[in-house]
């Protein structure tokens, strides 16, 4: 039994993340987190939400909240939401909480002893008008990169480079609008980047297996030549984790706060902390350091392309400056963006579906699947609701649900709700059997490697598989002939559906635990061995026939629906 960290970037506290933020990280990491557990691995998922740095502030302004009281009620929003969606976390933290505060400052402290921060007196846009510095999101303007019209002070959010505030071409108050911006001195905390190159060079290379996507990004701003420049960790913001050098003061900087892109990642280690703090387990450090366990863990982190930045170079640099035992990420598996409709989803004009939208559609079985089986991998995706439709109705309808609800309803009819016993298997069941095997083998192979698309694909044809052999077996024809034959086709019919919950809980949860209540056992073994695991309900075992599994969505639902998440959220 292997031991598997597995983290999601955790999203920003301001406001419901849509479909497009969802695909790209928390669903993604629990289809991984599920299947691992699923095959009898120990697993500790973590996500949280990150509260803290401009987002946050600017949100809280908007809904006219002070800022913790506004982060407390969108954690419970999102955990909620998180849950409804079936996100399995161990545990899912709050970047605001104690435990971040002090491993934030105690790894400030370490970077400084090792020589890799430096006091920096530099110029920050400040506003006037807005009586205040303009840090990050609270700036806007035209990437110099890209050319970009609304990239941030800290981020391009098209190209992903990593941005200064000065940097931007035409500058503007993300708050006010007003152009009148002046640079003004102020002195910040920088982490000097540069001096750990090499190690990052070193680390990177080393990793020759992850999606070209995840390496890509890392290369191109690691050779960039300024993708690796001393950054500033500080920032002259009210609501964020107080710059110490860990328990003490640092002079100069009492009302400073660190950087929402320092602290975020520790948070990753803090989560750990707050599970075992909230009593859901045990010992964190097992999995966090690697002088006491963690060496044996293997740790894979989820996130959209424009997280790439910070997970391949600031916070490895962080964790690497440290010179303390943490564990580093072993693979980093990233996703390009998902579109919307012939456009982008976007949190701040409220375009798409969002993630309490879509739950209050669907049952969260529907949106795991679409998204999953399209997940955006090798390129950018894009949702349309006739996709949707046709995907939802053909795979999960007609392809899954229409299998079980034949099986089981034959079999009441003929045999009454048992699993009946009939003969011996003929030439057609061996060679299905042979085929799910190598499907399964398929299926595992995918998954291991992350593969969600090819997986889906997989999942599909093994669901399809068995749909087509009840289709030319035909038990309702057989059973005019030789009503023993029928029989045992329909014992490995019924079987068939214990064996589509069990491989299935990472993409479908919800449908899963319902075919397994159906079929009336709760062994949900991973089939290593396909025969027996074919064989799991013997004849005599009871069961019911489920309630319609899935539904179809109708040409109405689609159009209304089509029509009613065109413009913006309201
Ligand atoms: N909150 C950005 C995002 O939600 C950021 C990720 C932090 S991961 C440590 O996409
Ligand atoms: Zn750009």
């Amino acid at each position: 039994m292997a031991r598997h960290l597995i983290t999601s970037a955790i999203p920003y506290i301001n406001g419901i993340k849509h479909l497009g933020n969802l695909v790209g990280s928390q669903l993604p990491a629990d289809l991984y987190a599920r299947y691992l557990r699923g095959r009898g691995n120990e697993v500790l998922f973590l996500c949280a939400t990150d509260e803290h740095g401009t987002p946050a502030e600017l949100a809280a302004a908007k809904a006219g909240k002070p800022v913790a009281e506004y982060c407390a009620e969108m954690h419970e929003v999102q955990a909620r939401l998180a849950e409804g969606f079936r996100l399995s976390f161990d545990h899912f933290g709050r970047s605001s909480g104690p435990r971040n505060h002090r491993l934030t400052q105690a790894f400030a402290a370490a970077l400084d002893k090792a020589g890799l921060i430096e006091e920096v007196s530099e110029e920050q846009m400040y506003s006037p008008t807005d009586g205040r510095f303009l840090p990050d999101r609270y700036i806007e303007g035209t990437c110099p990169n890209c050319g970009f019209d609304s990239a941030r002070g800290d981020q391009c959010d098209n190209c992903t480079k990593q941005l200064d505030p000065t940097d931007l071409i035409n500058p503007r108050s993300s708050v006010s609008g007003a152009t009148d911006l002046e640079v003004r001195e102020t002195r910040h905390l920088y982490l000097r980047q540069s001096q750990m190159r090499d190690a990052l060079q070193d680390w990177i290379d080393s990793k020759t297996d992850w999606p070209i996507l995840t390496t890509s990004i890392a290369k191109k701003w690691l050779n960039d030549g300024d993708g690796l420049q001393d950054r500033g960790i500080t920032r002259d913001l009210d609501w964020g984790i107080p710059v110490r050098k860990g328990d003490d003061p640092w002079p100069g900087m009492e009302s400073k706060v660190f950087y929402v892109w320092f602290d975020a990642p520790i948070e990753y280690i803090a989560a750990a902390q707050e599970w075992v703090d909230a009593g859901k387990g045990s010992d964190w450090e097992r999995w966090w350091r690697t002088d006491k366990g963690a060496e044996d863990v293997r740790y894979t982190q989820f996130m959209g392309k424009d997280n790439v930045p910070f997970h391949t170079l600031s916070f490895p640099a962080t964790i690497l400056g440290s010179g303390e035992p943490w564990k580093l990420v072993d693979y980093i598996k990233s996703f390009n963006y998902l579109n919307y409709d012939g456009g982008q989803f976007s949190t701040s004009r409220g375009r798409g579906v969002f993630m309490d939208q879509a739950l209050e559609l669907l049952p969260a079985d529907y949106w795991r699947w679409w998204l999953l089986s399209h997940a955006p991998e090798t390129s950018d995706a894009e949702f349309t609701w006739d996709n949707f439709q046709a995907s939802v109705n053909k795979d999960l309808a007609d392809v899954l649900g229409n299998f079980v609800s034949r099986i089981t309803k034959f079999c009441r009819s003929k045999f009454g709700e048992v699993v009946p016993e009939g003969g011996a298997y003929g030439e057609q069941e061996t060679a299905l059997i042979a085929d799910l095997t190598a499907r399964v083998r398929a299926f595992e192979g995918h998954m291991d490697a992350i593969e969600v698309r090819r997986a889906a694909a997989e999942l599909r044809a093994i669901w399809a598989a068995g749909n087509e052999y009840l289709q030319s077996a035909a038990p309702w024809t057989t059973i005019k002939t030789d009503p023993e034959r029928a029989a045992m086709q329909v014992r490995l019919g019924l079987n068939l559906i214990r064996f589509y919950a069990v491989l299935s809980v990472p993409f479908l949860p919800d449908a899963s635990a319902e075919l397994m209540a159906a079929m009336q056992t709760d062994l949900s073994d991973w089939p290593d061995d396909v025969p027996a695991a074919l064989a799991a309900l013997a004849p005599g075992h009871a069961f019911s026939v489920p309630e319609v599994t899935f539904r179809k969505v109708t040409d109405e639902e689609r159009e209304d629906w089509a029509v009613r998440f065109a413009g913006v959220r309201s």
